[in-house]
């Protein structure tokens, strides 16, 4: 009997015997094998195992605790999710994402394609590199991912079996709690306020009742909407890119739920490579952020609509006026989430390291409030985000709000 048909937690030297077993047929050196676990993310182990005649893949293995809190368990059915969704995501968007070589329900881990040629983008971004062909590739990744996963373009029936197949609630819990919840109240006290900015936050965040009213709104939103198969964590750490490719990976958050959700994270994700970019003087690279902030919003309208028009199938979403309707709803929570996710980052529990990295206190006070100034003007304003210079004009108006209050 195999010694990988019972779950158990694999630590490095389990994982050449565990891809030995598993893809037999890849032409390994098992003696030079060797493997080192190489995660960088708060949930998963990641382990790249390679051997001298230049073979490699990933293992990503689920543990039943979190790597960011021991105290905090999800479900492991997660790999199972994010093997799946990896897999028609190459469908819809091919060579988008890593290829999944073979997934296991048994041991909670896949064995997948290594882009180690390619770099994590949030740390490219903090060494202020250049990526012109970023906003056109992300935007067809979400057009093809999100627009064919909806009602719009795919039979109900089937789209209802994915919404089943893809229920996802320990992972929506965390969303609903970390992104939804807690930097509003702090009811779990797990918040990380940087102290200069303690009563900024208390004011901005924790005390406007009108914000958390829309905010509620948006959790609902965010719980009830089913409208298309989203990566749901699209985040700067989870693509990887180099010059000349960009793949999206990761995706263990997906669910059923608002297309906004993932081009707001896009945006907001962007905005803090800026903060980082700003801090450190670099206005090349602020200046290619700022367009690709343009280009990603406008992109992806541009090509939603074209797509839109060639894809649709369901008789009702074909009438006069519906698509811009559609297209609409879905720029306001872009804005939104693009707040939601600003917020977040800035004062809850799992934070990004473009801000957390700027060691001049007054600078990182300083990014923490255009983020919220930034967050609150797309919340509470989102129905009038409609391009992506109105993002430009948001943080405009957030940099001169946070200048006058420091
Ligand atoms: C407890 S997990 C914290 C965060 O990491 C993931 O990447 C998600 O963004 C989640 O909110
Ligand atoms: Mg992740």
């Amino acid at each position: 009997m195999s010694r990988f048909s019972k779950y158990f937690l694999m630590k490095e030297k389990d994982v050449i015997d565990y891809v030995l077993e598993k893809l037999p047929d890849y032409g390994w050196d098992k003696a030079s094998m060797r493997t080192k676990e190489i995660g960088d993310g708060n949930l998963n182990y990641v382990f790249r195992v390679i051997d001298d005649k230049g073979n490699s893949v990933i293992v990503k293995h689920a543990g039943e605790t979190l790597r960011i809190s021991s105290e905090m368990t999800v479900s492991v059915d997660r790999n199972r999710i994010e093997s799946e969704i990896l897999i028609l995501q190459d469908k819809y968007a091919p060579g988008s994402v890593p290829k999944i070589y073979m997934y296991d329900t048994v041991m909670c881990a896949c064995i997948m394609e290594d882009l180690s040629d390619h770099q994590l983008m949030r740390y490219a971004m903090m060494e202020h590199k250049i990526f012109p062909r970023f906003a056109d590739d992300i935007t067809t990744f979400m057009v093809n991912t999100l627009l064919m996963t909806t009602d719009v373009v795919m039979e109900h029936k089937e789209k209802k079996a994915l919404v089943k197949s893809f229920i996802n609630p320990e992972l929506c819990e965390i969303t609903e709690d970390l992104v939804l919840t807690e930097p509003y109240l702090d009811n779990n006290g797990r918040n990380l306020v940087f102290e200069p900015n303690k009563d900024f936050v208390q004011k901005e965040l924790y005390s406007d009742k009108a914000l958390h009213l829309e905010i509620s709104k948006l959790k609902f939103d965010f719980m009830n909407n089913a409208q298309a198969l989203l990566h749901g964590d699209l985040h700067t750490g989870s693509i990887f890119i180099k010059e000349d490719s960009t793949k999206v990976f990761d995706p263990e958050f997906a669910f059923y739920g608002p297309i906004g959700y993932d081009v707001g994270n896009v945006i907001a994700n962007l905005i803090f490579a800026w903060d980082n970019g700003n801090a450190y003087g670099k206005t090349e690279f602020c200046d290619w952020v700022l367009k690709t902030i343009v280009d990603v919003i406008d992109m992806f309208k541009e090509k939603f609509l074209k797509a839109f028009d060639k894809y649709a199938t369901e008789i009702m979403a074909k009438q006069e006026g519906f698509k811009e309707y559609y297209l609409n709803s879905i720029l306001a929570d872009t804005a939104s989430y693009t707040g939601t996710e600003l917020n977040r980052r800035t004062v809850g529990m799992a934070q990004v390291k473009d801000v957390t990295t700027i060691e001049d206190e007054k600078k990182r006070m300083f990014a923490e409030r255009v983020n919220i100034f930034c967050a609150k003007d797309c919340i509470m304003n989102r129905n009038s985000f409609r391009c992506g210079k109105d993002y430009i004009d948001a943080l405009e108006r957030a940099i001169a709000k946070a200048e006058k209050s420091m």
